[in-house]
């Protein structure tokens, strides 16, 4: 087996996001903003996921005008490409052909236990295309690809990263030699910090989300000073003032989730801002909310401006990541084509 290369990383990463329309603060709680911090530990990768984008129709134009702007959100944020490897999927197409042989290991009755589908396809289930119902394999060689040990993801992943660890030990099962060590390391999620699961301003039960028809459910990463403020004051709340204890939070999930943001924006826990606002009402703390995500999207929405003024720095950042990730990719499938059988 080769890729000596990899073996000197122990703990590599690898992470995703689709370029699939506005990002958004449950992208940057969730993903992102860890994802800056992992990179001086963890050898990573990060990759704009076109080939997860297009299982819901895209146009054209928009899907490429996403691309460059989830690249200049992942910058603008902090993460360096001379450290951490980022490029777009599609440009290495090792991903598709990994996902192919999973799909040939991958059980049906363990897709459809998959909820994202259920929740992304809805009713319309026979409409929906055989690539979503098939993304959770996709997601699985996105990971096992670079044979990554760990997968900062939020909490709606978290399945997707259950199954990619069946895929990877029915692979071994079916594959390794007998005296062999298993091929591929089962990878771990990484969950972390309080904003696991941010929701949409306009209904604390759901997820805050890209694809979400209100545009006042979301905080962008490109919206202005006034956008925020806006859509903080105008997110769903109860009559009730802020209470002292996380059990009277439990059925006000528009509340729970404000004061979640607060937290992790200011990276601490929920009880200290309980601590800080119990008694007040919203018209106290929504102010201070709005101060604090504008204090921390702000700067970088204007760096992600600057980027997008000239998308050649994009380009050749993508390009060079690809040639990078590829580097590592081609070995792991060449032994994973040779394991299979296919004469390579
Ligand atoms: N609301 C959220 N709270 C915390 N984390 C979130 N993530 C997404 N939404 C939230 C995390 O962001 C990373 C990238 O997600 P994605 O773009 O690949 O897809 P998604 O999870 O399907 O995000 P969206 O916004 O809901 O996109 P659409 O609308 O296109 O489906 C992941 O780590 C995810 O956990």
């Amino acid at each position: 087996m080769t890729n000596s290369k990899l073996e000197n990383y122990k703990k590599r990463i690898f992470s995703g996001i689709q370029p699939t329309g506005n990002l958004h603060l449950g992208n940057y709680l969730g993903a992102i903003r860890n994802w800056v911090n992992l990179q001086k530990d963890f050898f990573s990768i990060f990759s704009i996921v076109d080939l997860h984008a297009i299982t819901i129709p895209q146009k054209p134009s928009q899907l490429k005008s996403s691309t460059y702007e989830v690249a200049a959100a992942i910058i603008a944020s902090g993460i360096d490409p001379k450290k951490a490897i980022v490029f777009n999927q599609s440009s290495v197409k090792e991903h598709a052909e990994l996902a192919w042989i999973f799909n040939c290991v991958c059980k049906i009755g363990w897709l459809n236990r998959m909820t994202q589908f259920k929740e992304k396809a809805g009713k319309n289930r026979e409409k929906a295309s055989v690539g979503l119902y098939g993304y959770p394999v996709l997601m699985a060689s996105d990971i096992l690809l670079y044979k990554a040990t760990h997968v900062p993801v939020g909490d709606d992943q978290k399945q997707h990263i259950e199954l990619a660890r069946d895929i990877a030990s029915s692979f071994n099962n079916m594959f390794s030699g007998k005296n062999e060590k298993d091929f591929f390391i089962l990878p771990e999620p990484q969950i972390l910090g309080q904003a696991t699961r941010v929701m949409s301003l306009r209904d604390g039960k759901k997820k805050m989300s890209k694809s979400d028809i209100s545009d006042l459910s979301r905080i962008n990463l490109t919206d202005t000073k006034e956008e925020i403020s806006n859509k903080i004051k105008k997110a769903k709340t109860d009559p009730l003032p802020l209470p002292t204890s996380l059990e009277e939070l439990e059925n006000r999930p528009e509340a729970s989730n404000l004061l979640n943001i607060y937290s992790s924006l200011s990276n601490q826990s929920i009880e200290f801002t309980l601590s800080q606002f119990s008694g007040k009402g919203f018209s106290f703390f929504k102010p201070k909310l709005i101060e604090l995500a504008v204090e921390t999207l702000n700067p970088i929405s204007f760096e992600m401006r600057k980027l997008l003024k000239d998308t050649n720095e994009i380009d050749n950042i993508l390009k060079n990541g690809a040639d990078k990730a590829r580097e590592i990719a081609e070995p792991i499938l060449k032994d994973v084509k040779y394991l299979v059988g296919f004469i390579i």
